[in-house]
């Protein structure tokens, strides 16, 4: 089949949606496609640009009469920029808001056609999308997309509900690089930069807003601690560190909480954990789970939206009402004072990772849903 020229339109996230889109790009790439990656910063997982790899720079738009940068109007300008220079066969937006919204006005603008190909991660319809004035310019860019994909079930069910029944939704779970996250990687040196020797790991991966729940973290941690010698390990930033600070010193459990802050490769941090905490209120799916799951991790999370999709119901992980502390700290001492079932869940969620969410099906899927958008085109 022929090679394509495809632009991907994405936030460089270091976790999440950019770590899925970057990932995407270098496997279209592996196998021989022109891969165009237009976003305000380079993607931290593209070193650099190669034959089949480019990178184009959304510059803002500053000028004193202007309130704000207009990215907006600069990513829709980029976008047709790179469209009639390469000739794009087609433009892969992640995130309907702002990105598909660019690409479909660039494609009102541009004198080279194309279909764009729009991916739904959960964020831009369940929160910034039920934000009154933001909803038609979603419920817009859904209906104006060619095609247009989500990563679970549940979203793509949450979609149906509450924007648009007559637009088909394909589901393409996200993915994960088995050979990035693996037991393997384990490193006792990193492990003591978190812990000491004697100290169980319960990680918590996340961008520290509220609907992460990071009281439930603290809590099913502090309920842990009567009974596991265990340290809780932070990464990542966001608003609600200081908030975190404070209600661990209200705890008396500060000196065992690791804040470790933004890591660009939690891949080298993750394989050390000896369990993965995430309660989150609202997940499309969850990257951080997927990774713990491939680093031979157990998991104990939230059973929301598109999570019992990703975690095997007590082969691979537990999952609890968000707010259940009790439940999550008990489960997590079941796992912590049990090495075998520790290591046996671990393995499960290593197979699950690689049966289910492996890069080669999920990269043909995609493939396959851009040539069914070029040819609607
Ligand atoms: O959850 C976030 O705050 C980040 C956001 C993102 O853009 O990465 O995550 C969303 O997309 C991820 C990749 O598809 C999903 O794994 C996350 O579950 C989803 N977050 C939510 O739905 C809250």
């Amino acid at each position: 089949m022929s090679k394509m020229r495809i632009g991907i339109v994405c936030h460089p996230s270091i976790g999440g949606s950019g770590l899925v889109a970057t990932e995407l790009g270098l496997g279209l790439a592996k196998l021989g496609h022109e891969v165009h990656f237009i976003s305000s910063v380079r993607p931290f997982k593209l070193i650099e640009d190669s034959d089949r790899l480019f990178f184009h720079s959304v510059e803002a738009i500053n000028y004193p009469l202007f309130s704000d940068p207009l990215y907006t109007f600069a990513l829709t300008a980029k976008i047709i920029e790179v469209v009639e220079q390469f000739k794009l066969d087609v433009v892969h937006a992640h995130y309907s808001i702002p990105h598909s919204l660019c690409a479909y006005l660039a494609g009102e603008i541009t004198t080279h056609k194309f279909p764009t190909v729009t991916t739904i991660h959960g964020t831009d319809v369940t929160i910034v999308g039920q934000d009154k004035p933001l909803y038609p310019l979603n419920r817009f860019s859904i209906h104006k997309s060619t095609r247009v994909t989500t990563v679970s079930n549940f979203q793509r069910n949450y979609i149906y509900s509450h924007f648009d029944k007559t637009k088909p939704i394909e589901v393409i779970h996200n993915f994960i690089d088995l050979t990035v996250f693996s037991p393997e990687l384990a490193d006792i040196d990193v492990r003591r930069k978190m812990a000491k020797d004697d100290e169980k790991i319960v990680m918590h991966v996340s961008n520290f807003r509220a609907l992460k729940n990071s009281d439930t973290v603290i809590r099913s941690f502090h309920l842990l601690r009567r009974k596991v010698k265990a340290r809780l390990v932070l990464l990542g930033s966001g608003p609600d560190i200081d908030n975190i600070k404070l209600q661990c010193e209200k705890l008396g459990i500060l000196k065992y909480v690791t804040f470790m802050g933004d890591v660009t490769h939690v891949e080298h941090y993750l394989p050390n954990a000896d369990c993965m905490i995430q309660p989150s209120y609202r997940e499309s799916f969850s990257m951080v789970l997927l990774e713990a799951m491939a680093c031979g991790v157990p998991t104990v999370s939230s059973n929301v939206d598109g999570i019992p999709e990703v975690v095997d119901e007590g082969q691979s992980g537990f999952m609890f009402d968000p707010d259940d502390a009790i439940a999550m700290a008990k489960s997590m001492g079941q796992i912590l004072l049990d090495p075998e079932l520790q290591k046996q869940m671990g393995r499960a969620g290593r197979l699950r990772a690689a049966k289910l969410f492996n890069p080669e099906r999920k990269v043909e899927q995609y493939i396959a849903c851009y040539r069914e958008a070029i040819q609607d085109c």
